[in-house]
């Protein structure tokens, strides 16, 4: 959708067109290379507990605390940095002000369990370094890679980049796949559907930064990971999905369950590709390695044929996992964004999922405060920094008051970093508005876009490089105090009115059912800070968005797919990754119906999510927009939204979950509190007046 909208049509999920992406190109920024096909080098070899140290990059400073879930990252390490040889920026700098408050503490760690023992140790893990650092004696000669089918080879290809799970239905295709995941110690978990697996794959490299794998069968199996592979490449969320193939020998004779699975469901993702020949392999599975991991990350897609699967590749045929090193900026063109910035009146940082992705948010903190710039998260990116900072000025898109957009277009100065400035978080592409001034920071940077005027400045660059040689450039410079206090003052003014404008209403509420605003104040007030709170499409998210405040980066996992039937599966992948944190889906009574049959995946797997239910008995958003198009008083037509009930409590149960059905404001708390100690999932079913439609309107 092209055209301009209120705030207030932003204020629903909808299922409108998904704005327009673009498609990743290699990145040649940097001819740094680093070869991590050497699996059997033991000094290359990261054990998934040892991930959590951010790699430093030569001669920076070591971040004041780790990104929650670093890791290795997914690309390779860069050449030291060129030492920035200006410290001071303009003249007009000329006061560094102390920072508002301390830095907060971050997230711990990702504490990944290790999954299946691996059967050899083939690990060189993403962003290995084993061309970058001189050996201080010769490193033994690398035995020759084992002759090994290619089921394994596609295995320990994708070990070696980082993946650690596979959610998969199986099928009768790719049990040598299976085999191979197995053996190279991915550990492959079953779900109730190829949607929630894909779903799970994709919650997983949101947060983690790693890929999972999702694996399905033929077309039948393609089609249902379908929405995953749509949703990874709207979040911009590396991925493999690996669909088996019929057998070489049936091609082009519509064979059972047979479709040109590159070009339908590949047509989703970055990059797809069918090799038909062993020879064909080592090159298919690099490109999809690089197409997934370098540059804006993505899904990739391959096709593998039965009996492709099966067939043996000669001894010494080496894994392709080669990746350029990401950008890095020029020290002239931080220089600039920051005079631009620091030159502003009401300048705004607008923060998306490059932050996050980059494990950097403690830098961006560290800009904001350093040059007093206010922070808008993008869509769904609402735990780009804590929202208890008093420069976070809130998340744009649906579900934000008004204010956030009326402070993104007073802009006088907008920098985006990390954020693919999609429909929702730009407004209906809006935001920036012809004329407004604004810069860009992108690993991969927007190309020409119809009505998007192009930005006074473009860094292509990884958002930790660049931040990271912001804040050097900024410590060592002097800042005009002046402009400083400026700004200072008017983000207290921006900051009370976004605070204002999230407060829940206190006001007691004796029913019927429970108060959503209410609820998402519990929740926030009951859940430890380092919660991962995942959400599912609908109404009921509105309040989340509004008034939910994440403390730390990498607690939130939402689709800007805004694809129902994510919540629960996202849940369930992040609670496999930490299994000492809280983790929580939200989800209505329509979307957590589409995905429930992964409640027993949660069981069996004992994933200790809460899934909390909003029930309406509705597919509330669309009746909405029905309610709307009706003239507005709730006389629209109701076709297709009606839902009938669901006791989702008894469903729970069924599997062997708790469930809980909650009617009042005040039966949630003691039930959410029992939730968060038990030993098993809990769904707790919250009982809604079907009049809730947005955190505006009370009903009364
Ligand atoms: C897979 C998918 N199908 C359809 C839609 C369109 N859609 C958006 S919200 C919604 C209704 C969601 O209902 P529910 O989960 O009960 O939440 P509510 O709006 O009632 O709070 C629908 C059908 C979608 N976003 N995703
Ligand atoms: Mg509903």
């Amino acid at each position: 959708m092209t055209t301009e909208r209120d705030a207030d049509d932003l204020t629903s999920e909808t299922d409108g067109p998904g704005s327009a992406t673009e498609m990743p190109t290699d990145s040649t920024a940097s001819d740094a290379q680093v070869d991590a096909t050497q699996v059997d080098e033991p000094t290359s070899e990261v054990q998934p507990d040892a991930i959590g140290a951010e790699p430093n990059e030569p001669g920076e400073p070591i971040a004041a605390a780790a990104e929650p879930d670093a890791e290795a990252e997914p690309v390779a390490e860069v050449k030291p940095d060129v030492p920035e040889s200006e410290p001071n920026a303009e003249a007009k700098l000329d006061a560094v002000p102390a920072p508002s408050e301390p830095l907060e503490a971050e997230a711990e760690p990702e504490t990944e369990p290790p999954p299946a023992e691996p059967a050899e140790a083939p690990d060189a893990p993403p962003g290995a370094e084993s061309s970058v650092a001189a050996p201080a004696e010769p490193a033994p000669e690398p035995l020759p890679a084992p002759a090994r089918t290619v089921g394994r080879f596609v295995a320990d290809a994708l070990r070696a980049v980082g993946v650690r799970y596979a959610f998969t239905v199986p099928g009768e295709s790719f049990l040598g796949l299976l085999e191979g995941l197995d053996a190279a110690g991915i550990r492959v978990v079953a779900t109730r559907h190829e949607g929630a697996a894909a779903f799970m794959a994709e919650a997983h490299g949101q947060l983690t930064g790693r890929p999972a794998a999702a694996v399905g069968t033929r077309a039948v199996g393609a089609a249902n990971l379908a929405i995953g592979i749509h949703t990874a490449r709207q979040d911009s969320t590396p991925m493999f999905v690996l669909v088996g193939q019929v057998e070489r020998a049936l091609l082009g004779r519509e064979a059972f369950q047979e479709a040109d699975q590159a070009a339908t469901f590949g047509g989703l993702a970055a990059f797809a590709a069918e090799p038909r020949s062993a020879a064909e392999v080592p090159a298919a599975v690099g490109d999809a390695i690089r197409a997934a991991l370098v540059g804006r990350p993505g899904p990739v897609l391959l096709s593998l044929p039965e009996d492709l699967l099966d067939e043996v590749l000669p001894e010494g045929t080496e894994l392709d996992t080669v990746r350029p090193a990401p950008p890095r900026p020029e020290p002239d063109d931080v220089r600039a964004v920051l005079q631009f910035v620091a030159t502003a009146r009401r300048p705004v940082i607008l923060a998306g999922g490059g932050v996050l992705r980059a494990r950097t948010s403690t830098d961006l903190l560290k800009l904001a405060e350093l040059l007093d710039v206010p922070v808008i998260a993008g869509w769904r990116r609402g735990d780009v920094i804590s929202n208890d900072h008093p420069l976070y000025l809130g998340m744009a898109g649906y579900g934000a008051p008004r204010v956030v957009r009326e402070r993104l277009e007073a802009a006088d100065a907008l920098l985006v970093i990390g954020s693919r400035l999609s429909e929702i978080t730009s407004y209906g592409y809006v935001v920036p508005a012809g004329g407004q001034r604004w810069a860009q920071v992108d690993i991969e940077p927007i190309a020409a876009r119809p009505g998007l005027e192009p930005p006074a400045f473009t860094v292509r660059a990884d958002a930790r490089a660049f931040l990271r040689a912001a804040v050097s450039r900024l410590e060592a410079a002097v800042i005009d105090a002046a402009g400083v206090d400026a700004r200072r003052a008017v983000n207290a003014e921006d900051r009370a009115a976004w605070e204002a404008a999230t407060a829940v209403d206190e006001a007691a509420w004796d029913g019927p059912g429970v108060h959503p605003g209410h609820a998402i104040a519990t929740l926030r007030r009951l859940l430890p800070d380092d919660a991962i709170v995942a959400t599912d499409a609908g109404n009921f998210g509105l309040w989340l968005a509004r008034h939910f405040r994440f403390r730390k980066p990498g607690t939130f996992l939402g689709p800007t797919s805004g694809a129902m039937g994510y919540g629960l599966p996202a849940a369930i992948a992040a609670a496999l990754v930490h299994r000492d944190r809280a983790v929580v889906a939200v989800a209505g009574d329509g979307g957590f119906a589409m995905t429930m049959a992964e409640l027993e995946t949660a069981v069996r797997e004992k994933a200790r999510v809460v899934a909390i239910v909003f029930d309406n008995e509705r597919y509330g958003t669309i009746r909405m927009h029905q309610d709307r198009r009706g003239g507005g008083d709730g006389a629209g037509s109701s076709i297709a939204t009606d839902l009938g009930p669901v006791d989702f409590t008894a469903i729970a149960r069924a599997v062997g979950a708790r469930g809980t059905r909650v009617e009042t404001d005040a039966a949630f708390e003691p039930a959410l509190r029992q939730a968060l100690v038990a030993d098993r999932p809990t769904v707790l079913q919250l009982v809604l007046d079907r009049r809730w439609v947005s955190p505006d309107l009370t009903p009364s």
